[in-house]
């Protein structure tokens, strides 16, 4: 069984919509295997989006980031990493699918709702970043 890296991001947070993204979530037939709320630093979140640091939008995105708590997980499906990126749909919500968590829930491509891994190297290091072993609850 994979498992992927996911956020809850502050936009999100802030506007109530935790406890939908999380509905859905189990709907679509993850496991929930670690989840926790946290209020990333700016220090957090450069180390966390440091595979970023060149790109022009870095700054805007680590202080969004850094702007609010977020809920971060630990989610658990045959196929979870290209299962989760198909739930939340394309970055720019303008540009997600109808029925995916960004169309629904995001507002524009700095504020879109939800993060997830998009490779096993990247699951696993993301993971490892908030979450020690004892966390994941099989
Ligand atoms: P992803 O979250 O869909 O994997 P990435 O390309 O990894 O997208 O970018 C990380 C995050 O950075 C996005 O979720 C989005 O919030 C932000 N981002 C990506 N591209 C842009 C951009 O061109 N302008 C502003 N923010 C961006």
């Amino acid at each position: 069984m994979e498992r992927t890296f996911a956020i809850v991001k502050p936009d999100a947070t802030a506007a109530g919509f935790t406890g939908r993204i999380l509905a859905r979530i189990e709907q679509e037939g993850f496991k929930i295997v670690a989840i926790k709320k946290i209020f990333m630093s700016k220090k957090q979140a450069e180390g966390f989006y440091a595979v970023h640091s060149a790109r022009p939008f870095f700054n805007d995105l680590t202080s969004f980031m850094s702007s609010g708590p977020c809920v971060v997980m630990v989610l658990e499906k045959d196929g979870a990493i290209k299962e989760w990126r198909n739930l939340m749909g394309a970055t720019n919500p303008a540009e997600a699918a109808e029925g995916t968590l960004r169309k629904e829930f995001g507002k524009n491509i700095d504020n879109n709702a939800t993060h997830g891994s998009d490779a096993p190297e990247t699951a696993a290091t993301e993971i490892a970043y908030f979450f020690s072993a004892l966390e994941l609850v099989g």
